[in-house]
């Protein structure tokens, strides 16, 4: 790993070698199955810099997505398209909003993506049961005897334990469908017959809303949360309009192909089951709240 710089570091060398990291899709989404490491992603294809990827969960936050940049290493998917506009001003094709009303308005939309559809996707994918269903033969297939036996099992608690701290996972299935259709609502209503959420050219709202878009409607383990979303045909069209433009069959996502750093798979499953054994606790005051 590089020098780590702090995330106020306003830009970089543009000849730098580019590295995404992140995790693989999961399902058919079009890019990474972390909504996160997919908006950096649709960032770096709308403005046609050129990047490898790798699947590494080991970012300087331990948190996915990570660049790395020549000597810089950088996490937060936000902080990393300030970082890559700065570094990219004179290339970069992405439309910035114009008015404080269209600033005010991407805000809005990151946070009801990064900070409530972000726990819907967690709620599909570890508390309701046909999602967890999925979830829980993904998990299977990707980890080793013995491990494979007690993963799905801790990931759900500890999924479990993340929503009840939030708040979300203490609601009946239909509140929380009312709610995530909220988000929803106003992301539809925001959009309206536009291609894009600010006119003819794409800008950072369009990545952060497709990155969760894609996922509710095209992870399996989400499909629930996918149902939703086609309440509200221009978001489905939107998320095929940016599908067949940036992701097309024949220019997957560089994360579909991109190699795990193979030495840091036995890392992965002690960190998955040392996380798991230590969130126990919190799955206790959990169960016993019900
Ligand atoms: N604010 C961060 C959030 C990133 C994030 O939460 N990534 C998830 C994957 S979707 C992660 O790495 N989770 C691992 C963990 O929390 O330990 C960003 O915008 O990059």
């Amino acid at each position: 790993m590089g020098n780590a710089i702090p995330d106020s570091a306003k830009s970089g060398d543009p000849s730098a070698r580019l590295v995404l990291h992140g995790s693989p899709p999961n399902g058919d989404t079009a890019s990474s199955g972390s909504p996160f490491v997919a908006k950096v992603e649709l960032f770096l294809r709308i403005n046609g810099l050129d990047y490898d990827a790798d699947v590494d969960w080991r970012g300087p936050k331990g948190k996915i997505p990570w660049i790395t940049h020549g000597n810089v290493v950088l996490g937060d998917s936000t902080f990393i398209i300030d970082y890559l506009k700065n570094t990219y001003r004179s290339t970069t094709k992405i439309k910035e909003p114009e008015t404080p009303m269209q600033k005010a308005i991407n805000t809005a939309c990151l946070h009801m993506c990064e900070d409530n559809l972000m726990y819907g996707i967690i709620y599909y994918q570890f508390a309701h049961p046909e999602g967890f269903l999925v979830t829980k033969q993904r998990l299977e297939a990707r980890t080793p005897v013995p491990f494979r036996w007690i993963l799905p099992a801790l990931a759900q608690l500890q999924g479990q334990s993340i929503l009840h701290k939030q708040g979300l996972g203490r609601h009946s299935d239909k509140d929380v469908s009312f709610i995530l259709s909220s988000s929803l609502s106003a992301l539809s209503t925001y959009l309206g017959n536009g291609k894009y959420f600010f006119g003819d050219a794409p800008c950072e709202t369009d990545c952060i809303a497709f990155a969760f878009l894609d996922q509710y409607l095209h992870d399996e383990a989400c499909a629930a949360g996918g149902t939703l979303v086609k309440q509200f045909p221009n978001l489905k069209d939107f998320v095929d309009r940016l599908r067949a433009r940036y992701f097309p069959e024949a220019r997957p996502s560089k994360l579909k192909t991109a190699g795990a750093r193979k030495a840091r798979g036995g890392w992965t499953v002690l960190l998955l089951v040392g996380s798991g054994v230590s969130c126990l606790a919190a799955a206790a005051i959990v169960c016993s709240r019900r």
